[in-house]
């Protein structure tokens, strides 16, 4: 017989609808609640993009792909599917909870966001583990998943296929990842290094000889990690014609993608008379669902 192994996905998570706005601002502001004004904003972002954000969905397709994957690729293992959510309901503990009752003694737990950061992916562990502690149940992490083969494969090819499109014109490159605080920074984390060395190697393997490394979405409060998007984007756009972003630091369309990249970059370079390309977002590309698979079998599990 099959061993069970609980197969926990964790993600972001998302509004699903106008009410939800208030709370899931909370819980990202960690239990301080925005001022109506700032939601007041936020809902324009999400209007901007259609009303709702399509993270949820993909997320729920990104974690079918992936246990499909791998339960067609064992013979000894079976993995059952829970997705929690960071800041949206069903939260991490309920996933965790929700295995419990299904009988769950063992899982495996993977996070949508590739790079190992103390501030973002640690979290996620930590509330997983903590929930699982009150049943005894051992969840063993999939720490970091950006160095597998086929994720470099996805947006090595991904990049190419854009750069193709704009190839009759001069170009510049800015690879991009979510922006943190500088106070996570200056403890330590090790997240901007591990961002910087991925893009010099896809860089590398697509041949670029020039590229810049920019950071997007910071909040609206504090100080982040720089140079922020916008910096960069005027400093390329002044000898190139054409402008790709690289998002490698998100793993599929979201507000973060659809807003601040598709929109605000989007005007900018409307602004200063460059073209604006984007690479396209993973989602469930069957490649980049075999580098995550790939990293849950990494994963020791114990023998029965
Ligand atoms: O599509 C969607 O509905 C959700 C898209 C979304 C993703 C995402 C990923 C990350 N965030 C990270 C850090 C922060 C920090 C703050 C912050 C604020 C927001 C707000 C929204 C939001 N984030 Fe997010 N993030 C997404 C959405 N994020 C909405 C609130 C409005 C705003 O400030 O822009 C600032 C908190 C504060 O103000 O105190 C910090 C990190 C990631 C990537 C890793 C991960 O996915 O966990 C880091 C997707």
């Amino acid at each position: 017989m099959k061993q069970k192994i609980g197969l926990l996905v964790m993600a972001y998570g998302t509004p699903e609808k106008e009410a939800d706005l208030m709370p899931y601002y909370t819980s990202i502001r960690r239990g301080y609640a925005p001022t109506e004004e700032e939601v007041a904003v936020l809902k324009r972002r999400y209007e901007a993009i259609g009303g709702l954000s399509p993270l949820a969905d993909i997320t729920r397709g990104q974690a079918e792909r992936l246990v499909k994957q791998l339960n067609e690729s064992s013979n000894d293992i079976e993995y059952e599917l829970f997705v929690g959510h960071k800041h949206m309901a069903p939260f991490i503990e309920d996933a965790v909870s929700s295995m419990h009752e299904a009988g769950i003694t063992e899982a495996v737990a993977i996070v949508m966001a590739p790079y190992f950061s103390m501030f973002a992916t640690a979290s996620y562990f930590e509330r997983a583990k903590r929930r699982a502690a009150r049943y005894g149940l051992m969840i063993s992490e999939v720490t970091a998943w950006n160095e597998e083969p086929e994720f470099l494969a996805y947006w090595c090819k991904a990049l190419q296929e854009t750069l193709d499109v704009v190839k009759d014109k001069q170009v510049g490159v800015i690879f991009t990842a979510h922006s943190l605080p500088y106070h996570v920074i200056h403890m330590g984390d090790t997240y901007p290094q591990v961002v910087e060395a991925t893009a010099h190697h896809i860089a590398e393997q697509v041949g670029l000889t020039q590229y810049s490394m920019a950071w997007q979405s910071a909040g609206v409060r504090g100080d982040w990690l720089t140079p922020d998007v916008a910096e960069v984007t005027r400093q390329v756009a002044n000898s190139v014609e054409a402008i790709v972003y690289v998002p490698i630091g998100f793993v599929c369309d979201h507000l973060e993608i659809l807003y601040d990249n598709d929109i605000a970059c989007k005007a900018l370079c409307d602004e200063l008379q460059v073209m604006y390309e984007r690479v396209p977002m993973p989602n469930t590309d069957e490649t980049f669902v075999k580098a995550m698979a790939q990293a849950v079998r990494r994963v020791p599990i114990k023998d029965e």
